[in-house]
Protein backbone atom coordinates (compact mmCIF):
# COMPACT_ATOMS: atom_id res chain seq x y z
CA UNK A 1 0.00 0.00 0.00
CA UNK A 2 3.07 2.33 1.28
CA UNK A 3 4.56 1.32 -1.97
CA UNK A 4 1.37 2.04 -4.10
CA UNK A 5 1.35 5.20 -2.87
CA UNK A 6 4.71 6.46 -3.07
CA UNK A 7 4.62 5.36 -7.06
CA UNK A 8 1.81 6.59 -8.04
CA UNK A 9 2.31 9.95 -6.38
CA UNK A 10 5.98 10.17 -7.94
CA UNK A 11 5.14 10.57 -11.82
CA UNK A 12 8.20 13.31 -12.12
CA UNK A 13 11.35 10.87 -9.95
CA UNK A 14 10.45 7.82 -11.09
CA UNK A 15 10.16 8.97 -14.79
CA UNK A 16 14.08 9.72 -13.90
CA UNK A 17 14.77 6.54 -12.83
CA UNK A 18 13.93 5.52 -16.75
CA UNK A 19 16.87 8.02 -17.66
CA UNK A 20 19.32 6.50 -15.63
CA UNK A 21 21.86 7.42 -12.46
CA UNK A 22 20.32 10.71 -10.99
CA UNK A 23 23.15 12.63 -9.25
CA UNK A 24 21.08 15.73 -8.23
CA UNK A 25 23.16 18.00 -10.45
CA UNK A 26 20.66 20.88 -10.47
CA UNK A 27 22.08 24.10 -11.42
CA UNK A 28 22.88 26.74 -8.79
CA UNK A 29 21.44 29.98 -10.58
CA UNK A 30 21.53 33.49 -10.19
CA UNK A 31 18.83 35.10 -12.00
CA UNK A 32 20.18 32.48 -14.63
CA UNK A 33 20.28 29.15 -15.80
CA UNK A 34 17.75 26.92 -14.67
CA UNK A 35 18.29 23.75 -16.32
CA UNK A 36 18.77 19.72 -14.69
CA UNK A 37 20.81 17.62 -15.30
CA UNK A 38 21.38 16.70 -18.98
CA UNK A 39 19.55 13.47 -18.53
CA UNK A 40 16.60 16.05 -18.15
CA UNK A 41 17.85 18.26 -20.86
CA UNK A 42 17.75 15.27 -23.09
CA UNK A 43 14.39 14.69 -22.12
CA UNK A 44 13.71 18.31 -23.53
CA UNK A 45 12.66 20.27 -20.46
CA UNK A 46 13.54 23.58 -20.95
CA UNK A 47 12.54 26.29 -19.22
CA UNK A 48 12.84 29.99 -18.73
CA UNK A 49 12.90 31.83 -16.00
CA UNK A 50 10.09 34.24 -14.40
CA UNK A 51 12.63 36.18 -12.89
CA UNK A 52 14.68 37.23 -16.05
CA UNK A 53 11.24 37.36 -17.64
CA UNK A 54 10.09 40.34 -14.69
CA UNK A 55 13.11 41.62 -15.18
CA UNK A 56 12.26 42.50 -18.73
CA UNK A 57 9.19 43.47 -17.65
CA UNK A 58 9.53 45.49 -14.44
CA UNK A 59 13.43 46.48 -14.11
CA UNK A 60 13.24 47.33 -10.29
CA UNK A 61 12.77 43.67 -9.26
CA UNK A 62 15.46 43.05 -6.92
CA UNK A 63 18.54 40.85 -8.28
CA UNK A 64 19.63 39.10 -5.21
CA UNK A 65 16.80 36.29 -6.07
CA UNK A 66 18.66 32.84 -6.94
CA UNK A 67 16.34 30.83 -8.37
CA UNK A 68 16.69 27.08 -9.66
CA UNK A 69 13.55 26.45 -11.95
CA UNK A 70 10.95 29.08 -12.15
CA UNK A 71 9.44 29.28 -15.53
CA UNK A 72 7.60 31.47 -17.58
CA UNK A 73 5.39 31.56 -20.80
CA UNK A 74 3.65 34.08 -22.85
CA UNK A 75 0.14 32.17 -22.31
CA UNK A 76 0.12 33.52 -18.76
CA UNK A 77 -1.33 37.39 -18.75
CA UNK A 78 0.62 40.10 -17.10
CA UNK A 79 -1.34 41.48 -14.24
CA UNK A 80 -1.03 44.91 -16.71
CA UNK A 81 -3.00 42.89 -19.55
CA UNK A 82 -5.42 42.05 -17.11
CA UNK A 83 -6.95 43.29 -14.13
CA UNK A 84 -9.18 41.88 -11.45
CA UNK A 85 -10.50 43.54 -8.60
CA UNK A 86 -11.00 40.48 -5.96
CA UNK A 87 -8.64 39.89 -3.60
CA UNK A 88 -6.27 37.02 -4.30
CA UNK A 89 -6.51 33.82 -2.06
CA UNK A 90 -2.57 32.46 -1.59
CA UNK A 91 -1.99 29.30 0.51
CA UNK A 92 0.93 28.99 1.88
CA UNK A 93 2.46 25.93 3.97
CA UNK A 94 4.41 26.05 7.26
CA UNK A 95 2.99 29.80 7.54
CA UNK A 96 3.95 29.65 11.79
CA UNK A 97 7.77 30.60 11.27
CA UNK A 98 10.79 31.64 9.93
CA UNK A 99 10.37 32.25 5.73
CA UNK A 100 6.63 31.00 5.60
CA UNK A 101 5.80 33.54 8.74
CA UNK A 102 7.72 36.45 7.12
CA UNK A 103 6.04 35.45 3.04
CA UNK A 104 2.52 35.42 4.58
CA UNK A 105 3.27 38.56 6.56
CA UNK A 106 4.72 40.03 3.04
CA UNK A 107 1.89 39.02 0.73
CA UNK A 108 -0.79 40.40 3.65
CA UNK A 109 0.54 43.81 3.55
CA UNK A 110 -0.15 44.22 -0.01
CA UNK A 111 -3.98 44.46 0.88
CA UNK A 112 -4.46 42.23 -2.09
CA UNK A 113 -4.02 38.52 -0.51
CA UNK A 114 -5.95 36.60 1.47
CA UNK A 115 -3.71 34.16 3.08
CA UNK A 116 -4.40 30.82 4.14
CA UNK A 117 -2.10 29.51 6.91
CA UNK A 118 -1.86 25.82 6.45
CA UNK A 119 -0.33 24.96 9.79
CA UNK A 120 0.62 21.75 11.78
CA UNK A 121 0.13 23.70 15.26
CA UNK A 122 -2.88 25.87 14.51
CA UNK A 123 -2.27 28.08 18.37
CA UNK A 124 1.38 28.14 17.10
CA UNK A 125 0.49 29.56 13.75
CA UNK A 126 -2.34 32.25 15.24
CA UNK A 127 0.02 33.64 17.92
CA UNK A 128 2.51 33.80 14.85
CA UNK A 129 0.30 36.07 12.62
CA UNK A 130 -0.05 38.25 15.81
CA UNK A 131 2.92 38.69 16.78
CA UNK A 132 4.10 39.98 13.08
CA UNK A 133 0.63 42.56 13.18
CA UNK A 134 -1.08 40.54 10.86
CA UNK A 135 -4.53 41.35 10.99
CA UNK A 136 -7.52 39.20 11.53
CA UNK A 137 -9.41 39.86 7.73
CA UNK A 138 -6.18 38.85 5.97
CA UNK A 139 -5.54 35.59 7.15
CA UNK A 140 -6.74 32.00 8.29
CA UNK A 141 -5.54 29.64 9.63
CA UNK A 142 -6.50 26.03 8.46
CA UNK A 143 -4.98 22.78 10.20
CA UNK A 144 -2.24 20.66 7.67
CA UNK A 145 0.47 18.37 8.78
CA UNK A 146 1.90 17.21 5.87
CA UNK A 147 3.93 14.22 7.79
CA UNK A 148 0.09 12.38 7.28
CA UNK A 149 -1.34 12.28 3.59
CA UNK A 150 -4.82 11.96 5.49
CA UNK A 151 -4.41 14.75 6.90
CA UNK A 152 -2.98 16.49 3.28
CA UNK A 153 -6.61 15.20 2.17
CA UNK A 154 -8.40 16.77 5.24
CA UNK A 155 -7.20 20.18 4.23
CA UNK A 156 -8.33 19.71 0.84
CA UNK A 157 -11.69 18.92 1.91
CA UNK A 158 -11.78 21.76 4.12
CA UNK A 159 -10.09 24.37 1.95
CA UNK A 160 -12.82 23.83 -0.76
CA UNK A 161 -15.82 23.94 1.78
CA UNK A 162 -14.78 27.43 2.51
CA UNK A 163 -15.78 28.30 -1.59
CA UNK A 164 -12.71 30.60 -1.89
CA UNK A 165 -10.96 30.29 -4.98
CA UNK A 166 -7.15 29.26 -5.02
CA UNK A 167 -4.56 31.68 -6.91
CA UNK A 168 -1.25 30.67 -5.44
CA UNK A 169 0.08 27.94 -3.45
CA UNK A 170 3.34 28.37 -2.06
CA UNK A 171 4.83 24.74 -0.55
CA UNK A 172 7.41 26.00 2.00
CA UNK A 173 6.92 24.03 4.74
CA UNK A 174 10.00 21.48 5.93
CA UNK A 175 11.78 19.66 8.68
CA UNK A 176 15.33 18.76 9.23
CA UNK A 177 16.90 16.21 11.50
CA UNK A 178 20.46 16.30 10.88
CA UNK A 179 21.51 14.77 14.18
CA UNK A 180 19.07 11.81 14.20
CA UNK A 181 20.73 8.66 14.49
CA UNK A 182 17.63 6.45 13.22
CA UNK A 183 14.82 7.59 10.62
CA UNK A 184 11.59 8.59 12.37
CA UNK A 185 8.51 8.15 9.84
CA UNK A 186 5.28 9.61 8.50
CA UNK A 187 2.05 8.64 9.63
CA UNK A 188 1.73 6.28 6.26
CA UNK A 189 4.83 5.01 7.14
CA UNK A 190 7.78 7.36 4.87
CA UNK A 191 11.38 8.59 6.33
CA UNK A 192 10.23 11.66 7.47
CA UNK A 193 12.03 14.77 5.29
CA UNK A 194 11.29 13.16 2.41
CA UNK A 195 7.73 12.42 3.59
CA UNK A 196 7.07 15.71 4.91
CA UNK A 197 9.04 17.81 2.80
CA UNK A 198 8.31 15.96 -0.76
CA UNK A 199 5.10 13.74 -0.63
CA UNK A 200 3.05 15.63 1.59
CA UNK A 201 3.74 18.37 -0.80
CA UNK A 202 3.41 16.32 -3.72
CA UNK A 203 -0.03 14.98 -2.93
CA UNK A 204 -0.84 18.80 -2.01
CA UNK A 205 0.00 19.67 -5.31
CA UNK A 206 -2.04 16.91 -7.08
CA UNK A 207 -5.01 17.71 -5.27
CA UNK A 208 -4.89 21.56 -5.23
CA UNK A 209 -3.78 21.70 -8.85
CA UNK A 210 -7.89 21.63 -9.86
CA UNK A 211 -8.04 24.54 -7.48
CA UNK A 212 -5.32 26.51 -9.30
CA UNK A 213 -6.73 25.54 -12.83
CA UNK A 214 -10.31 26.97 -11.74
CA UNK A 215 -9.05 30.40 -10.68
CA UNK A 216 -9.41 33.36 -12.65
CA UNK A 217 -7.02 35.09 -11.46
CA UNK A 218 -4.43 36.68 -14.20
CA UNK A 219 -1.24 35.29 -12.30
CA UNK A 220 -1.97 31.24 -10.91
CA UNK A 221 1.30 30.00 -9.67
CA UNK A 222 2.45 27.19 -7.38
CA UNK A 223 5.94 27.77 -5.76
CA UNK A 224 7.94 25.41 -3.72
CA UNK A 225 11.02 26.65 -1.97
CA UNK A 226 14.05 24.82 -2.97
CA UNK A 227 17.87 24.76 -1.49
CA UNK A 228 20.82 25.56 -2.90
CA UNK A 229 22.47 22.64 -0.70
CA UNK A 230 20.63 20.06 -3.27
CA UNK A 231 22.83 21.82 -6.22
CA UNK A 232 25.55 19.69 -6.40
CA UNK A 233 27.18 22.05 -9.25
CA UNK A 234 27.81 24.88 -6.14
CA UNK A 235 30.14 25.06 -3.18
CA UNK A 236 27.45 24.55 -1.23
CA UNK A 237 25.95 21.59 -2.57
CA UNK A 238 29.42 20.16 -2.37
CA UNK A 239 29.08 19.86 1.60
CA UNK A 240 28.94 16.22 2.44
CA UNK A 241 26.18 14.20 2.74
CA UNK A 242 25.82 15.24 -0.93
CA UNK A 243 21.96 15.08 -2.39
CA UNK A 244 21.81 11.86 -4.35
CA UNK A 245 18.78 10.36 -5.45
CA UNK A 246 20.71 6.99 -7.51
CA UNK A 247 18.79 5.11 -9.06
CA UNK A 248 15.39 5.45 -6.49
CA UNK A 249 15.73 1.88 -5.44
CA UNK A 250 15.13 3.56 -1.64
CA UNK A 251 11.99 5.03 -2.82
CA UNK A 252 10.89 1.90 -4.99
CA UNK A 253 11.29 -0.39 -1.82
CA UNK A 254 8.71 2.12 0.38
CA UNK A 255 11.07 4.29 1.93
CA UNK A 256 9.60 2.69 5.34
CA UNK A 257 12.99 1.21 6.81
CA UNK A 258 12.55 -2.11 5.95
CA UNK A 259 14.83 -2.01 3.56
CA UNK A 260 16.22 1.53 3.21
CA UNK A 261 14.57 5.21 4.19
CA UNK A 262 17.15 6.62 1.87
CA UNK A 263 15.68 7.38 -1.53
CA UNK A 264 18.90 5.98 -2.86
CA UNK A 265 18.62 2.82 -0.57
CA UNK A 266 21.98 3.98 1.39
CA UNK A 267 22.22 4.46 5.07
CA UNK A 268 19.90 6.70 6.88
CA UNK A 269 21.48 10.05 7.24
CA UNK A 270 19.22 12.72 8.21
CA UNK A 271 20.68 15.54 6.45
CA UNK A 272 21.32 13.77 3.04
CA UNK A 273 16.94 12.80 3.38
CA UNK A 274 16.79 16.75 3.86
CA UNK A 275 19.03 17.68 0.70
CA UNK A 276 17.64 15.09 -1.40
CA UNK A 277 13.75 15.90 -0.54
CA UNK A 278 14.67 19.46 -1.98
CA UNK A 279 15.73 17.97 -5.01
CA UNK A 280 12.47 15.85 -5.25
CA UNK A 281 10.72 19.42 -4.72
CA UNK A 282 12.84 21.20 -7.49
CA UNK A 283 12.58 18.58 -9.77
CA UNK A 284 8.72 18.13 -9.50
CA UNK A 285 8.13 21.92 -9.79
CA UNK A 286 9.87 21.66 -13.12
CA UNK A 287 8.08 18.49 -14.55
CA UNK A 288 4.90 19.86 -13.25
CA UNK A 289 5.12 23.06 -15.35
CA UNK A 290 6.25 20.43 -18.27
CA UNK A 291 3.17 18.61 -17.97
CA UNK A 292 0.83 20.63 -17.12
CA UNK A 293 1.40 24.48 -17.80
CA UNK A 294 0.06 24.44 -21.36
CA UNK A 295 -3.28 23.26 -20.27
CA UNK A 296 -3.52 24.77 -16.75
CA UNK A 297 -2.12 28.39 -17.31
CA UNK A 298 -0.17 27.21 -13.96
CA UNK A 299 3.37 28.54 -13.47
CA UNK A 300 5.44 26.12 -11.64
CA UNK A 301 8.30 27.18 -10.17
CA UNK A 302 10.65 26.67 -7.33
CA UNK A 303 13.18 28.82 -5.23
CA UNK A 304 16.06 29.20 -3.39
CA UNK A 305 15.66 32.31 -0.75
CA UNK A 306 19.10 32.71 0.43
CA UNK A 307 20.20 31.29 3.67
CA UNK A 308 18.28 32.64 6.03
CA UNK A 309 20.81 31.04 9.17
CA UNK A 310 18.41 32.18 12.24
CA UNK A 311 15.54 30.21 11.75
CA UNK A 312 13.81 27.05 13.19
CA UNK A 313 15.12 25.07 10.44
CA UNK A 314 17.54 24.58 12.37
CA UNK A 315 16.73 23.24 15.50
CA UNK A 316 17.74 20.03 15.89
CA UNK A 317 21.40 21.37 14.85
CA UNK A 318 23.71 21.14 17.82
CA UNK A 319 24.37 24.53 19.65
CA UNK A 320 27.61 25.17 18.27
CA UNK A 321 25.88 24.73 14.68
CA UNK A 322 23.24 27.06 15.89
CA UNK A 323 25.88 29.62 17.19
CA UNK A 324 28.13 29.77 14.45
CA UNK A 325 25.73 29.12 11.46
CA UNK A 326 24.63 32.54 11.30
CA UNK A 327 27.85 34.62 11.75
CA UNK A 328 30.04 32.08 8.78
CA UNK A 329 26.58 32.59 6.02
CA UNK A 330 26.49 36.51 6.96
CA UNK A 331 30.56 37.53 7.00
CA UNK A 332 32.23 34.21 5.18
CA UNK A 333 29.80 32.97 2.58
CA UNK A 334 28.02 36.10 2.32
CA UNK A 335 24.89 34.08 1.37
CA UNK A 336 22.82 35.01 4.44
CA UNK A 337 19.78 36.57 4.17
CA UNK A 338 16.91 37.92 6.93
CA UNK A 339 13.28 36.27 6.78
CA UNK A 340 12.17 39.71 5.99
CA UNK A 341 13.82 39.67 2.83
CA UNK A 342 13.67 36.01 2.21
CA UNK A 343 9.77 36.71 2.77
CA UNK A 344 9.99 39.66 0.35
CA UNK A 345 11.63 37.30 -2.73
CA UNK A 346 9.23 34.21 -1.77
CA UNK A 347 6.25 36.48 -2.16
CA UNK A 348 7.55 38.74 -4.70
CA UNK A 349 8.17 35.10 -6.92
CA UNK A 350 4.69 34.26 -5.95
CA UNK A 351 3.25 36.77 -7.26
CA UNK A 352 4.93 37.76 -9.97
CA UNK A 353 4.77 41.69 -9.04
CA UNK A 354 7.56 42.98 -7.21
CA UNK A 355 6.35 45.30 -4.37
P1 LIG B 1 11.22 26.93 9.89
O1 LIG B 1 11.53 25.74 10.69
O2 LIG B 1 11.19 28.26 10.54
O3 LIG B 1 9.83 26.74 9.15
C1 LIG B 1 9.38 25.50 8.73
C2 LIG B 1 7.89 25.47 8.79
O4 LIG B 1 7.44 24.18 8.34
C3 LIG B 1 7.34 25.65 10.20
O5 LIG B 1 6.23 26.50 10.13
C4 LIG B 1 6.93 24.25 10.60
O6 LIG B 1 5.85 24.19 11.51
C5 LIG B 1 6.48 23.72 9.25
N1 LIG B 1 6.35 22.27 9.26
C6 LIG B 1 7.27 21.35 9.59
N2 LIG B 1 6.74 20.12 9.52
C7 LIG B 1 5.46 20.25 9.14
C8 LIG B 1 4.41 19.36 8.93
N3 LIG B 1 4.54 18.06 9.11
N4 LIG B 1 3.21 19.85 8.52
C9 LIG B 1 3.05 21.18 8.36
N5 LIG B 1 4.00 22.07 8.57
C10 LIG B 1 5.21 21.62 8.97
O7 LIG B 1 12.28 26.93 8.67
P2 LIG B 1 12.47 27.90 7.40
O8 LIG B 1 11.54 29.04 7.47
O9 LIG B 1 13.91 28.14 7.27
O10 LIG B 1 12.06 26.93 6.21
C11 LIG B 1 11.10 27.26 5.25
C12 LIG B 1 11.51 26.68 3.91
O11 LIG B 1 12.71 27.30 3.45
C13 LIG B 1 11.79 25.18 3.94
O12 LIG B 1 11.23 24.60 2.79
C14 LIG B 1 13.31 25.11 3.86
O13 LIG B 1 13.71 23.92 3.25
C15 LIG B 1 13.58 26.29 2.97
N6 LIG B 1 14.94 26.81 3.00
C16 LIG B 1 15.43 27.36 4.15
C17 LIG B 1 16.70 27.88 4.14
C18 LIG B 1 17.30 28.49 5.35
O14 LIG B 1 18.45 28.90 5.28
N7 LIG B 1 16.57 28.58 6.46
C19 LIG B 1 17.54 27.86 2.93
C20 LIG B 1 16.91 27.24 1.81
C21 LIG B 1 15.66 26.77 1.84
P3 LIG B 1 6.06 24.38 13.11
O15 LIG B 1 6.10 25.87 13.30
O16 LIG B 1 4.83 23.74 13.66
O17 LIG B 1 7.33 23.71 13.46
MG1 LIG C 1 26.50 25.79 3.91
C1 LIG C 1 29.17 29.55 -0.72
C2 LIG C 1 28.80 29.14 0.17
C3 LIG C 1 27.70 28.54 0.98
C4 LIG C 1 26.37 28.83 0.98
C5 LIG C 1 25.64 29.85 0.16
C6 LIG C 1 25.77 27.95 1.91
C7 LIG C 1 24.41 27.90 2.18
N1 LIG C 1 26.75 27.16 2.49
C8 LIG C 1 27.97 27.51 1.92
C9 LIG C 1 29.20 26.95 2.18
C10 LIG C 1 29.47 26.04 3.21
N2 LIG C 1 28.55 25.49 4.03
C11 LIG C 1 30.79 25.53 3.56
C12 LIG C 1 32.08 25.92 2.88
C13 LIG C 1 30.61 24.68 4.61
C14 LIG C 1 31.68 23.85 5.34
C15 LIG C 1 32.20 24.59 6.50
C16 LIG C 1 29.20 24.64 4.91
C17 LIG C 1 28.63 23.88 5.92
C18 LIG C 1 27.25 23.79 6.13
C19 LIG C 1 26.58 22.96 7.07
C20 LIG C 1 27.18 22.02 8.07
N3 LIG C 1 26.31 24.52 5.40
C21 LIG C 1 25.12 24.14 5.84
C22 LIG C 1 25.24 23.20 6.83
C23 LIG C 1 23.95 22.83 7.26
O1 LIG C 1 23.60 22.02 8.12
C24 LIG C 1 22.93 23.57 6.40
C25 LIG C 1 22.26 22.57 5.54
O2 LIG C 1 22.84 21.94 4.70
O3 LIG C 1 20.96 22.46 5.71
C26 LIG C 1 20.36 21.50 4.87
C27 LIG C 1 23.80 24.47 5.54
C28 LIG C 1 23.50 25.44 4.60
N4 LIG C 1 24.45 26.11 3.87
C29 LIG C 1 23.83 27.02 3.06
C30 LIG C 1 22.44 26.95 3.29
C31 LIG C 1 21.40 27.78 2.58
C32 LIG C 1 22.24 25.98 4.23
C33 LIG C 1 20.86 25.62 4.74
C34 LIG C 1 20.18 24.91 3.60
C35 LIG C 1 18.72 24.76 3.69
O4 LIG C 1 18.14 25.19 4.67
O5 LIG C 1 18.13 24.23 2.76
Amino acid sequence: MALQSACSLLPSTISIQKEGKFNASLKETNLAGSSFSNHLRADKISTLLTIKEQRRQKPRLSTGIRAQTVTATPREASPERKKTERKGTAVITGASSGLGLATAKALAETGKWHVIMACRNFLKAEKAAKSVGMSKEDYTVMHLDLASLESVKQFVDNFRRTEQPLDVLVCNAAVYQPTAKEPSFTAEGFEISVGTNHLGHFLLSRLLLDDLKKSDYPSKRMIIVGSITGNTNTLAGNVPPKANLGDLRGLASGLNGQNSSMIDGGEFDGAKAYKDSKVCNMLTMQELHRRYHEETGVTFASLYPGCIATTGLFREHIPLFRLLFPPFQKYITKGYVSEEEAGKRLAQVSLQTPF
